[in-house]
């Protein structure tokens, strides 16, 4: 790909109109006041310095932002650079309401950091390719091991992007970090630098994923060990050199000891010893560690029924609960497994009540669809978010490329919008949500407001229809994760089975029989995922193992549940797809959506038969409303 033209329908450029007719004076003193007036003046806001204007942006009072609606001007007031370029976006998302008078507005976000993890490499990746889980084209960054100067309005627009909905933390590379994406730390330094120059005035810093082993692969020591003094000199010297260059840096995120990154585990070390070395490395300059929970044995034996990758994390950080230092930020996956479209919560974000914790997301739709099936996940963030109410972060991992739609399914784009629009205020309507982004991206007339909801409001419920079962996960084609594979990890290292057989299905993780998995929640939950009576449908393959004539709270059996969803989930995809046939809206969008829903479509088919038939296979019990099973 190799456009760097944004399509107008995208948020940014539309939903600056509102502020282009108006007059806007920035009262604020400072390099504040010089980064929000370049804001403005991106975007078209005619600029005042005395006088008469329609918006005021002041600094003073609040953290967040203030928004006053008086007769003829309206205020944005904030203590801080970021909260006036915030408040100023919430004006642009208010419309002509924010030029109303009205009561005072005050916002302030519940997540201190909201950040966006992007795993772009700088090259080409023989296996994962440019960006690992990625379906919106190469990076915006770098292309072919270079960074695209020539696109850094592009980069931009994007920290623009960024900012219109809250996010302040951007960590620029993949977790799996490769040996050229290693020296971004050294010599490649100057490429964090441009991008974090392109990133500043919108207020997002950067943050720099780095490989455990980097005093070896980069430094030419012998050794990473956490406690060896001279590595723990290294990483002081090296995050020094970073901070003389960006002085806002925002810090590293680690992925160690999993899926065959390096770790402190090589040197008989913990963790908390790994994570506190480099948290004291950046401590002098401000900066954090983002250190990832997602550590699991991935050379499992399958015939080994005592290992449960479910439990790993918790079995890994819960005992460290106290010992990481004051800027160490555990970052653990939402679920306790991996990003699948239903799972509980991660029982590490209960446990750990005095360690700093991120909860981590996947905007990047890789067990979702893939950006080629519409799943706008906004009400499963939604819930989880409310259920964690320990996590103090929120961070997603990016949907983002240099596809000219941003994210490859232009509908995927709400699915970002959301992120951030929750990370600021969880409390919001998916729904609602979901309005805002549509108002701002396609401005439409009633009708295809309404097509747009129908098709996406319910979208993640009718994804989890036609793919894996109640809970169960995985599923998938090994390797790309995409289409249904229902064996396909059962007899494999990586540690996601269902134990179907002939009697029955799911994960036996209780207490009592199974592997203790339960046990691991804070009261009522260990009791109610404990409990087969009690547990809830949509779980419970993941919590319990059962015959398929096991009669769910809905009063369907397993097998028949099965059957019904996976034919629902079809219907569903077939009236989207009628829908949007109906829908009037941009041509390029239109085409590229339609494009889409063929193959979600022919995915969802492909997705249904393929469960339908092994569950019949397996269970000899057939469907009691007699619809076609292979
Ligand atoms: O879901 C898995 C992905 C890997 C990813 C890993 C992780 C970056 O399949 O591609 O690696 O999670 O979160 O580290």
């Amino acid at each position: 790909m190799t456009t760097t033209s944004v399509h107008p329908a995208w948020l940014p450029t539309e939903a600056w109109r509102p502020i282009g007719t108006r007059r806007v004076r920035v009262d604020v003193t400072g390099t504040v006041r010089d980064e929000v007036r370049a804001a403005c003046a991106l975007h078209g806001g005619e600029l005042v310095t005395t006088g008469e204007a329609d918006l005021i942006l002041r600094i003073g009072g609040a953290d967040g932002y203030a928004i006053t609606r008086e007769r003829h001007v309206t205020t944005v007031s904030s203590a801080t650079h970021a909260g006036l370029l915030h408040g100023l976006f919430a004006t642009v998302r208010m419309g002509e309401s924010a030029f109303v008078p009205g009561p005072r507005i005050d916002s302030a976000p519940a997540f201190a950091r909201r950040m966006l993890d992007h795993w772009d490499n700088l090259d080409v990746h023989p296996v994962m390719g440019q960006v690992e889980r990625g379906y919106a084209g190469g990076s915006l960054f770098w292309r072919a091991g270079a960074l695209r100067t020539a696109d850094l309005p592009r980069v931009r627009d994007y920290a623009r992007l960024l900012a219109s909905i809250g996010i302040n933390a951007v960590a620029l590379n993949n977790v799996n970090v490769h040996a050229t994406e290693a020296r971004l730390l050294t010599d490649r330094l100057p490429d964090l630098v441009t991008l974090a120059d392109v990133f500043r005035p919108y207020a997002v810093r950067v943050h720099l994923a780095v490989t455990f082993a980097a005093p070896i692969v980069l430094g030419g020591l012998d050794t990473a060990d956490p406690l060896d003094p001279a590595v723990r000199a290294w990483w002081s010297v090296t995050l020094a050199a970073v901070y003389e260059r960006i002085p806002d840096f925002g810090g590293v995120l680690v992925k160690a000891d999993s899926e065959g990154r390096p770790g402190p585990f090589a040197y008989g070390r913990t963790h908390a010893d790994g994570a506190n070395m480099l948290a004291e490395a950046l401590a002098p300059h401000g900066g954090v560690v983002h250190w990832r929970a997602f550590v699991y044995n991935h050379r499992q034996d399958w015939r080994d029924r005592t290992t449960d990758r479910a439990r790993a994390a918790y079995d890994h950080f819960a005992p460290l609960d106290g010992a990481f230092a004051g800027n160490v930020v555990l970052q653990v996956k939402h679920g306790p497994m991996d990003f699948q479209p239903r799972e509980p919560i991660s029982p590490v974000l209960a446990a750990m009540p005095r360690t700093r914790l991120a909860m981590e997301l996947q905007i990047t739709q890789e067990y979702t669809g893939q950006q080629r099936h519409v799943c706008y996940l906004a009400p499963m963030w939604s819930a989880v978010i409310s259920g964690a109410p320990a996590a103090r972060e929120l961070a997603g991992v990016a949907n983002t490329g240099d596809d000219p739609f941003w994210t490859g399914h232009p509908l995927a784009q709400a699915n970002l919008y959301a992120f951030g629009r929750l990370a600021w205020d969880p409390s919001l309507a998916p729904e609602t949500i979901l309005d805002e982004w549509i108002t701002l991206t396609f401005d439409p007339d009633d009708a295809a407001r309404e097509a747009l909801h129908a098709i996406m409001d319910e979208s993640w419920r009718t994804y989890e229809r036609y793919t894996a079962p109640l809970g169960v996960g995985f599923m998938v084609r090994p390797g790309h994760h995409y289409g249904p594979d229902v064996d396909g990890y059962e007899y494999t290292p990586w540690g996601t089975y269902h134990f179907a057989d002939r009697d029955g299905v799911g994960v036996d993780r209780t207490v009592a029989t199974g592997t203790g998995y339960t046990g691991l929640y804070p009261y009522p939950w260990n009791e109610i995922f404990e409990s087969l009576a009690d547990c809830p449908d949509e779980l419970l393959l993941f919590m319990h193992h059962v015959p398929y004539t096991h009669v769910l709270r809905s009063g369907e059996t397993v097998i028949q549940h099965i059957y019904d969803t996976h034919f629902a989930g079809v219907s569903e995809v077939e009236a989207m797809r009628e829908r949007w046939q109906r829908i009037k809206i941009a041509p390029d969008v239109h085409a590229r959506v339609s494009t889409l829903l063929d193959e979600q479509l022919r995915s969802a088919i492909e997705w249904r038969d393929q469960i339908n038939t092994y569950f019949f296979r397996k269970s000899g019990i057939g469907d009691i409303r007699g619809r076609k099973i292979y």
